[in-house]
């Protein structure tokens, strides 16, 4: 008699496990680049009183591929967007763009940051994979609304 029991409740516990995951449409993940190639080295970043705070980062060199690992500390969303002097602009003004579709009404009122970033809010964590080419300096930037103006940026020097 136990025997049938048993064999109940297995299929209870199948049936809820499989029950997990539905609806939401198929947005892809943000910001997930895998580093399961290629990257030399982790470095955590933490997201911190409007700052994003390496410790361990160390000397970047030119060539060198780095996964950063974001904890958002914070009270308040952040961002991450790293890039170089031109990357950034280029993203600016992808920014730009996007904030004027919304201003159009266009669309489904989800954050449509561009490509290559990350947005946390408080105590979410993310992660982005750079690889370091010939510029001398490279930064992580936020670009919630006033942040970078108020100094929410890394520069990372590459030697
Ligand atoms: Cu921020």
């Amino acid at each position: 008699m136990s025997h049938v029991h048993k064999l109940a409740l297995l299929a209870v516990t199948v049936t809820l496990a499989v029950a997990g995951c539905s609806g939401g449409g198929s947005e892809a993940p943000k910001g997930t680049e895998k580093a399961e190639g290629g990257s030399s080295r982790t470095v955590k970043v933490e997201m911190v009183d409007k700052s994003f705070k390496a410790a361990g980062l160390g000397t970047v060199k030119k060539g060198e591929t780095i996964t950063f690992k974001f904890t958002n500390t914070d009270k308040v969303d952040h961002e991450a967007f790293i890039g170089d002097a031109g990357e950034q602009l280029k993203y600016n003004e992808e920014l730009q763009k996007n904030a004027d579709s919304h201003a159009d009404g266009g669309d489904d009122g989800h954050d449509h940051h561009p490509e290559g970033a990350i947005h946390l809010a408080p105590g979410a964590t993310g992660e982005l994979t750079y690889t370091f080419s010939d510029n001398d300096e490279v930064e992580i930037a936020c670009y919630e609304p006033g942040m970078y103006e108020a100094g929410m940026k890394l520069v990372i020097p590459v030697k």
